[in-house]
């Protein structure tokens, strides 16, 4: 049965990774689980246990749409060596809701370099309320000096972010300014990627007087992006382009109908994955990981979930009387 890429509607959904582990009653542990799902009676499979095999092998077929991206699937054997009876695949996703989705708080930078540079300082702020995590971050002195795009003489916050999809990201950043109807003087600032300054994500204005607001507006009125050609880290750069601009947070997203409201999401840095272990025993498929999350399942991979019926608080031995189910963890 092929059914759609999974999309996972609860908000919290945690990130995924590849499950990684010894089969059959040896257990096994993934980075991060989001979700696995077991079939009954799929004969016709060769294969040795403990083998991964490809998502679309032939007549091991179980639903590529449903396990796209990366995924792996294990195979099993019992302990005579007889034909397994039951397959599990397990779904590997980035953030199920908003992919590509990456925030960090302005103040929680990787480097603040240089310290100083024609004059002007990053400098953390607390005294600008309404502020995100544990403050913002304002150009210093204001003496009214914009740099255009020139980076070489604006001070610089690096922040480290690891990219697990390529592709064009929008730029948000959420910033305290004085726009139009202001004087627009202390108003915007230049993003960039590992050292450089597209014109595409340079000079992001559209923070009117009141209090913090999210823009993803450049000057030019078009949508901030940045190109992230090849996944894994990079680091992406807030240069100072306006004095007195107070920046509190960022945020790249592939979804360019994704718009933040109030503080936005938490922080990519701040979410630890949980690790989800899986072994065989005789009642089933028991199920462990670290954390706080709760297991759901659900009888489509598409949802509704709802906490799982064996329990949602680790461990659960999940029973093998239905056909299919599909579990996911949830904070
Ligand atoms: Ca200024
Ligand atoms: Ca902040």
């Amino acid at each position: 049965m092929d059914v759609g890429r999974p999309r996972l509607p609860h908000r919290r959904a945690v990130r995924g990774a590849e499950l990684r582990g010894k089969p059959h009653g040896g257990g096994g542990h993934a980075g991060a689980g989001l979700g696995c799902r077991y079939e009954h009676g799929n004969a016709g499979c060769g294969g040795a246990a403990s083998a991964d095999q490809p998502i679309d092998d032939g007549p091991c077929r179980i639903g590529r749409a449903a396990v796209a991206r990366a995924a792996t699937r294990r195979v099993f054997a019992d302990s005579g060596g007889a034909p397994y009876d039951q397959q599990w695949s397990f779904l590997v996703a980035g953030n199920a809701v908003i992919p590509g989705l990456l925030a960090v708080e302005a103040e929680h930078f990787a480097t603040n370099t240089p310290i100083e540079i024609n004059g002007t300082s990053w400098e953390l702020t607390t005294t600008n309320g309404s502020f995100s995590g544990d403050g913002a971050m304002v150009a210093l002195p204001n003496v009214n000096l914009n740099v255009n795009v020139d980076t070489s003489i604006s001070p610089r916050l690096d922040y480290i972010l690891n990219f697990t999809e390529v592709g064009t990201y929008y730029v948000w950043v959420r910033a305290s300014g004085d726009s139009a109807p202001g004087v627009s003087q202390n108003d915007s600032v230049n993003v960039g990627i590992d050292g450089v300054l597209p014109d595409s994500s340079a000079k992001i204005t559209g923070f009117p007087p009141g209090g913090y607001v999210w823009s993803r507006i450049t000057v030019a009125s078009t949508p901030a992006t940045l190109v992230v050609s090849k996944t894994g880290s990079h680091v992406v750069n807030v240069w100072m382009r306006e004095d007195g601009f107070i920046f509190d947070k960022l945020l790249l997203t592939t979804n360019s109908a994704y718009t933040p409201t109030g503080f936005g999401p938490a922080e990519t840095t701040t979410i630890t994955p949980p690790v989800l272990s899986y072994s065989l025993t005789n009642g089933g498929l028991q199920l462990s990981w670290t954390g706080s999350a709760v297991l759901q399942s659900a009888e489509e991979v598409t949802g509704p979930y709802t906490p799982a019926a064996e329990g949602s608080l680790s461990p659960v031995i999940i029973s093998l009387d239905h056909p299919r189910r599909f579990f996911r963890l949830a904070k």
